[in-house]
């Protein structure tokens, strides 16, 4: 199997595009689809600084490793969810690719804003799945390290993320999740704006990316990803692909084109009386959630 670029040995072959590539094409090529994304979707100006969300895994510090080589000034910004050797691990990881690349990264604990909890001990307090206290803590603290730093928020979602969400959001129709799925949400006050400069590449491609890159990567996925529906819409949907090679990209790409036809009735919101950052209650989630380690902490 030879290079369609080059003529190289290739590495790997990519059905949707009838492309095999040798290691340097294919990272080009990962580097020009999302050099397209972002001028498609209109995601960064150039030289806009970027604050990258990363968490150890390749398709972030794979577009970490993106966004330097483009140009952007960056900054890595890790949040350690107290979830035992996973994200001790994951810490590492980030670490050693900052350092080799000469690159920041900022990081929080969620235990020093929780009165020593991580994610599991706040998942066992407020009775609700591990994922979607996550899910809310992280999307916060992204947001107000972004707002305060005056960064665009960049996060590694890609092409199966995108598509395993949408085919989640389409099954049920959820319209008002379809009319937020996207690929820059604007900024707004309180808010920064965040973009996914990957959903243009696959899983794969991104762990090629990595590989022939030379990235360390921690390869274990976190211990409450297990039998998560988003895993078995993304089977779904490789089994799709392998049928039909390119049906995940049109499938999203397409759907972004329909996009606009979904309203979404935004609530209206208010400063949180704690921190002052955009809720639809009078305390926000975070500061919530805050509260009740903070009685559990007095006893
Ligand atoms: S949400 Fe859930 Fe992930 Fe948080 S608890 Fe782990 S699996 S890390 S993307
Ligand atoms: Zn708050």
């Amino acid at each position: 199997m030879r290079c369609r670029m080059c003529g190289q040995p290739a590495v790997l072959r990519l059905r949707a595009y009838r492309l095999n590539l040798c290691p340097q094409c294919l990272r080009e090529f990962v580097a020009r689809r999302v050099k397209k994304a972002i001028k498609e979707y209109r995601l960064l100006e150039p030289g806009e600084r970027v604050l990258v969300a990363v968490s150890g895994g390749k398709d972030s510090l794979g577009l970490w490793d993106l966004l330097d080589r483009l140009g952007y000034p960056t900054k890595g910004f890790y949040i350690d969810l107290g979830i035992g050797d996973y994200s001790r691990r994951s810490e590492e990881m980030v670490r050693a690719f900052a350092q080799a690349r000469g690159l920041e990264v900022h990081v929080e604990r969620v235990r020093d804003h929780f009165y020593g909890m991580g994610i599991p001990e706040l998942s066992r307090l407020d009775h609700r799945p591990p994922c979607s206290l996550c899910g809310m803590v992280k999307r916060y603290l992204m947001n107000k390290v972004a707002v305060e730093g005056g960064w665009v928020l960049a996060t590694g979602h890609n092409l199966d993320d995108e598509a395993a969400t949408l085919l989640g959001n389409v099954l049920d129709w959820k319209e008002g999740y379809l009319g937020r799925q996207a690929p820059r949400l604007e900024a707004s006050e309180g808010f920064a704006r965040r973009v996914k400069p990957l959903v243009l590449c696959t899983e794969r491609e991104m762990a090629a990316y990595a590989i022939t890159s030379g990235i360390q990567y921690i390869l274990e996925e976190c211990p409450f990803s297990h039998g998560a529906t988003s895993l078995f819409y993304k089977d779904l949907l490789n089994q799709l692909e392998e049928h039909s090679p390119g049906s995940k990209l049109r499938f999203y790409r397409n759907f972004l084109k329909v996009r606009h036809l979904f309203r979404v009735e935004e609530p209206p919101l208010r400063p949180c009386t704690r921190c002052g950052f955009p809720t639809v209650t009078e305390v926000c989630n975070f500061c919530r959630l805050k509260e009740k380690a903070e009685g559990k902490a007095q006893g």
